[in-house]
């Protein structure tokens, strides 16, 4: 099953059913990082403590998060896998927390007993980095939840991942193989309404193909639905301002770039950033929604 293409920018700015009446709002959605790792690239080791991980939620939503994203396996370049107890010990007690305190939450996991856990705690969303592909029965759960399911692109663990940045034509590939992830969801028995997709930047991709990816928003959009970008801090940004010594800037000094990438994904009609800090991401959406605005003669 395939869902139908629509016109491209319409699609972007569809919103999946499911979600708290608080997200559903005319922008792009901000959805802060929560990194509850010891080993994550960006936020590793700060919030491992329960306590420090849901002070740092609700600054993000006080900052104009609308939604924290919890995970607690990180994805970086090499990184080994979690037991599955230790990731529902590092993210449950965070989930529960912030949801008892009204914020939106979606669990960043690969695995479905940690969404189903992270789902009955109160999460609102699903993201699986691996699109369904590293743990066969996750997309049953948030089908059976009703939950919105976000599909990215992936190409294997992070392990492995850097040898699978292979590409012809990475704009193309990506969405062809996020259309078949998208079917895969489809013939599971999930509803075309709960999917967001999202390219997966950095996954299995080199800086030259984020940008593409970037440039090719439109073309995800011809899938008809949602779209997610996670460029927080990554390296791309990092090598796009390395100093005279080619190394790349550091993750503290990616911040400016992060922004710059939110403003254009918004006004290309992204649904959802995945950023780190919530405060100038959002003044980012808001210019993006302002001048959408004025173009239509709203303003
Ligand atoms: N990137 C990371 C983790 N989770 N989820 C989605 N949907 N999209 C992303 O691009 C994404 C993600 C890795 O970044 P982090 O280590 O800073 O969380």
């Amino acid at each position: 099953m395939t869902v139908a293409p629509s016109r491209p920018h319409a699609a972007l700015r569809a919103r999946p059913a499911g979600l708290p009446e608080s997200l559903h709002v005319d922008r792009c959605l901000v959805m802060g990082v929560l990194n509850v790792t010891p080993d994550s690239f960006s936020d590793g080791g700060r919030w491992m403590d329960a306590g420090a991980a849901v002070a740092h939620g609700l600054e993000l939503v006080a900052d104009g998060a609308d939604l924290v994203d919890v995970g607690g396996e990180s994805t970086r370049p090499g990184a080994q896998r979690v037991p599955e107890d230790e990731e529902h010990r590092r993210v449950l007690p965070v989930v529960r927390a912030l949801t008892a305190q009204g914020v939106p939450v979606s669990v960043d996991t690969m695995r479905a007993s940690t969404a189903a856990a992270a789902l009955d705690a109160g999460a609102c969303l699903v993201n699986d980095v691996s699109g369904g592909l590293a743990d066969p029965e996750l997309a049953k759960v948030a089908r059976d939840a009703r939950a919105p399911y976000v599909v990215m692109h992936w190409r294997g663990h992070s392990t492995s991942m850097q040898s699978r940045a292979v590409y012809d034509d990475v704009v193309g590939e990506v969405v062809a193989e996020l259309r078949a992830r998208v079917d895969a969801a489809l013939d599971l028995g999930l509803l075309p309404e709960q999917l967001v997709v999202d390219p997966g930047l950095g996954f299995a991709k080199n800086a030259e193909h984020n940008w593409r990816l970037l440039a090719g928003l439109p073309a995800l959009a011809a899938l008809g639905l949602p779209v997610l970008v996670g460029a927080s801090r990554k390296r791309f940004l990092g090598t796009l301002l390395s100093g005279d010594d080619q190394a790349p800037a550091p993750v503290a000094e990616r911040s400016d770039a992060t922004v710059a990438v939110t403003a254009l994904a918004a006004a290309a009609g992204a649904w959802c950033v995945r950023v780190h800090e919530a405060r100038a991401n959002r003044a980012a959406v808001a210019v993006a929604r302002a001048v959408q605005a004025a173009g239509k003669g709203r303003a």
